[in-house]
């Protein structure tokens, strides 16, 4: 009789949990299962599953992942005869082991160039090169890596087109070029333009422009990548807002590409125009080095409710909200605009422990059907 009391009650127990329509959340990708991929950057490291306790959270919280470094042009495209696929191979192994959706990071950029390239002078040998480094990449990850970005900050902050090595050869034909390059090497892989501040007015305007003049001439275009390398205080909500309205209404899917939220002072509010080098090291521009302030933290923790609320208020038209890094350990932004602060700027913390702010993303979806 106690027998069948206690097998009744594990039954009735299993099935309340697995019937009720409402079950506890435990990971950010569970959470926002049904609204946007949730990405992280992944850096050669981590690819190479070189730490087991890393590895098992990027598996646990994350579904899609960027490579943070290893598929720029100067690593994988070193020079003009020769490529190196040998992390980029391990990384798309990594996503597809995992059953994560695989972004690539980035096929046309002015930064990180191989030295060889920076060289190219003639729009006849710039063809070429964009056209055989487009066609080589894309094609070999044919229907396994699932977006591109492939023409990644190609705007001044006044919205005008950047001088680069591309611009100087090709004039801006060659925006038009690389999304007609990419789609031919893999129709159905979904093609963005990326870049940051691009809330901001201005570089918005730019950006909005530009993704019109290369549909317009034929180019393929699916979405925009908003970086999203954000303060505490700045841009603001409605900007942001603005900016996921008009680019959807460019019939484009919106992606925030390379989340991460700085709490340090930044010297240019400071001193203007550049970074002043007197800063490094100074107490002042490195107020945190062991921990974060609870008040900080707290506000962190706003900061990253506050842009979650909204994204999900237009997760209809967000595909992907990707963080830069898995935790603060491996963020570039301690190292930039002054190298050797201890930033803050992710859900997780130095010791992998989840933040504040990645509870106050969480709560906001307590619970999932
Ligand atoms: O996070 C990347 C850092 O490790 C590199 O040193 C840096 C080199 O330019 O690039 C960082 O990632 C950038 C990304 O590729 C494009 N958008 C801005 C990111 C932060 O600088």
């Amino acid at each position: 009789m106690k027998f069948i009391n206690l097998y009744l009650l594990a039954v009735t127990t299993i099935l309340f949990v697995n019937c009720s329509s409402k079950q506890e959340v435990t990971t950010l990708k569970d959470a926002y299962k049904n609204d946007f991929y949730i990405g992280t950057a992944l850096s050669a490291d981590q690819i190479e599953e070189k730490n087991i306790k890393v590895d098992s959270l990027i598996q646990k919280e994350f579904n899609a992942i960027t490579a943070e470094n290893i598929m720029k042009s100067m690593f994988t495209h070193p020079q003009k005869d020769k490529y190196d696929f040998a992390l980029s191979d391990k990384f798309v192994a990594y996503g597809e082991k995992n059953k994560m959706f695989i972004h690539g990071h980035t096929l046309i950029w002015h930064s990180q160039l191989a030295p060889w390239m920076e060289k190219i002078a003639d729009s006849t040998e710039m063809k070429a090169f964009m056209k055989d480094h487009i066609t080589t990449i894309v094609s070999k990850y044919k229907g396994r890596i699932k977006s591109w970005d492939v023409v990644n900050e190609a705007l001044n902050e006044d919205g005008t087109l950047r001088k680069s090595v591309f611009l100087n050869t090709l004039g801006e034909q060659y925006l038009v070029d690389a999304f007609k390059l990419a789609e031919k090497a893999d129709p159905k892989a979904e093609l963005y333009y990326n870049d940051y501040n691009i809330e901001e007015p201005a570089k918005r305007a730019g950006a909005i422009a530009l993704i019109k003049k290369i549909k317009e001439a034929g180019g393929k275009v699916d979405g925009v990548g908003i970086q999203g390398h954000w303060r505490l205080q700045s841009p603001s909500l409605e900007e942001i807002e603005k900016s996921i309205l008009e680019y959807s209404a460019l019939g484009i899917k919106v992606a925030f590409t390379e989340l991460d939220i700085t709490v340090l002072p930044n010297p240019w509010d400071l001193k203007g125009a550049d970074v002043n080098q007197n800063f490094e090291g100074s107490a002042k521009m490195n107020p945190y080095p062991k921990t974060l302030p609870d008040s900080v933290q707290t506000q962190l923790a706003a900061r990253y409710a506050s842009i979650f609320k909204l994204f999900l208020k237009h997760k209809d038209k967000i595909s992907r909200v990707t963080f830069w890094g898995v935790y603060d350990k491996q963020s570039w932004l301690n190292d930039w605009p002054i190298k050797g602060r201890t930033n803050y700027p992710l859900p997780f913390d130095v010791n992998l422990e989840h933040k504040p702010a990645y509870d106050s993303i969480l709560k906001l979806k307590k619970t999932v059907e």
